[in-house]
C-alpha cells in the first residue's frame, strides 16, 4: 500500500466550492499527518516530464569536462549548475546524531537551478550547441512547477485558514530552485556497506517541494504516523508529483507541521546481477522572496505554544541549510 494519499488536483482548479474545501482540507491534514501528498490532474503534461527526463539524461551524460564548466563552486553563493558525485554531503543534514558523517558519501550527481529573472544568483547552462533545448526544456518546466506551486499554496492558506493572499504574498518575488538528481548505477554493495547511500535522511529547506521520480525505486519516507521507521514508496507513475512540506514551513507552524523527511536508498526490487540501475529524479523547491521571515507565523505562537525559532529571513535559513552539506 502506498503510504502517501493522491489528491485530485483537477478538484482544487475546476471543482465546486465544495469541492475547492475539502481539497483544502486533505491537502492540510495529510501535510500535518504524514508530510506528504502526492497529486493527479495537476496540469504538467506526460510530454513535458517524458521531455525533461530524456534531457536530464542527455545532461548527465555529458563528458565531465563538458559539466565542470559549469561546476558549482561551493561558497558564499547559491547552488547554481553541476554538482559532481559525492561533493554534497546529505548525512550532515538529519540524520542520527550519533553516527559520524565524515565518510558518509552520496552516490548522487544534480544540476541546479533558479528563476531565469533571478539576477543575485544567476544560473549556468551548458552550451546550447553542446545540449540543444536543454535550457529552454528547464526553464518551461520550472515555470509550469512555480505556477503549481502558487495554486497548492493558495489552497494550503484555505486549509490552514490563513487570510486570503497573506501567505502567497510572501511569493511575489520568489527565490524557487529547481534540481535535476541522477543516481549512476553501482554495485549493491555499495549501497549496503552502511557508507554510502543514494540521498540520506533529510527534509528540504523551501515551503513546499514537488516531486518527480521514475519507476526505479528507493525512495522512503519517514512514517510519521507511528514513528516506526522509513517506508518505501512506490511509483505508481512517472507522472504523479509528490508533495511535501519543507523546513519553512515546520518553522512558519512552530511545528505544528513537520517538513516530510525522506531517502533514497536501495530499491526493493530492481537490481540486477548484483547492480543497482541508474535512478533520475526531478525536484522543484518552492520558497519564497528571500527577505521573507521564516520565523513563526503570530497564529501558531502563544503561550502554550512558544517560539521555537529564531526570526531570520528565509534566506538567511537556506544558507544555514547549504552550509552544512558542502
Ligand atoms: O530522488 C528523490 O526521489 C528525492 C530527491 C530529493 O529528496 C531532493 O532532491 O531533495
Ligand atoms: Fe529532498
Amino acid at each position: 500500500m502506498d503510504p502517501i494519499k493522491t489528491l485530485d488536483f483537477g478538484n482544487w482548479v475546476s471543482g465546486s466550492d465544495e469541492e475547492r474545501q475539502s481539497f483544502a482540507k486533505d491537502l492540510h491534514d495529510e501535510l500535518v499527518a504524514v508530510g506528504f501528498v502526492k497529486l493527479c490532474n495537476h496540469g504538467l503534461s506526460n510530454e513535458c516530464i517524458d521531455n525533461l527526463f530524456q534531457k536530464t539524461r542527455q545532461f548527465f551524460e555529458l563528458p565531465p569536462e563538458e559539466k565542470q564548466k559549469i561546476a558549482y563552486i561551493p561558497g558564499p553563493t547559491l547552488q547554481r549548475g553541476w554538482s559532481t558525485v559525492g561533493s554534497e554531503k546529505s548525512a550532515t543534514l538529519d540524520s542520527p546524531e550519533n553516527i559520524s558523517h565524515d565518510n558518509l558519501e552520496d552516490a548522487k550527481q544534480h544540476f541546479d537551478c533558479g528563476a531565469a529573472e533571478d539576477v543575485k544568483f544567476p544560473n549556468k547552462w551548458p552550451d546550447a550547441h553542446v545540449l540543444p533545448g536543454f535550457q529552454e526544456s528547464v526553464e518551461e518546466y520550472f515555470d509550469k512547477c512555480q505556477e503549481l506551486g502558487l495554486r497548492t499554496m493558495e489552497a494550503l492558506e484555505m486549509g490552514f485558514n490563513q487570510p486570503q493572499d497573506s501567505l502567497l504574498s510572501r511569493f511575489k518575488s520568489h527565490a524557487s530552485q529547481f534540481r535535476l538528481n541522477h543516481y549512476p548505477a553501482l554495485p549493491v554493495q555499495r549501497l549496503t556497506d552502511g557508507l554510502t547511500n543514494r540521498l540520506w535522511p533529510h527534509a528540504d529547506y523551501g515551503v513546499l517541494t514537488f516531486l518527480v521520480q521514475d519507476s526505479v525505486g528507493g525512495l522512503q519516507i519517514w512514517d510519521n504516523i507511528n514513528q516506526s521507521g522509513f517506508l518505501p514508496i512506490p511509483c505508481n507513475s512517472r507522472y504523479e508529483i509528490i508533495v511535501n512540506a519543507g523546513g519553512t514551513l515546520q518553522r512558519w507552524t512552530n511545528d505544528f507541521l513537520k517538513a516530510g523527511l525522506h531517502r533514497v536508498v536501495m530499491p526493493d526490487t530492481n537490481q540486477k546481477d548484483g547492480v543497482v540501475p541508474e535512478r533520475f529524479s526531478l525536484a522543484f523547491f518552492l520558497h519564497t522572496a528571500r527577505s521573507t521571515s521564516a520565523g513563526p507565523l503570530p497564529s501558531f505562537v502563544d503561550k502554550d505554544h512558544p517560539a521555537l525559532y529564531d526570526e531570520i529571513t528565509t534566506f538567511e535559513f537556506e544558507r544555514r541549510r547549504t552550509e552544512q552539506t558542502y
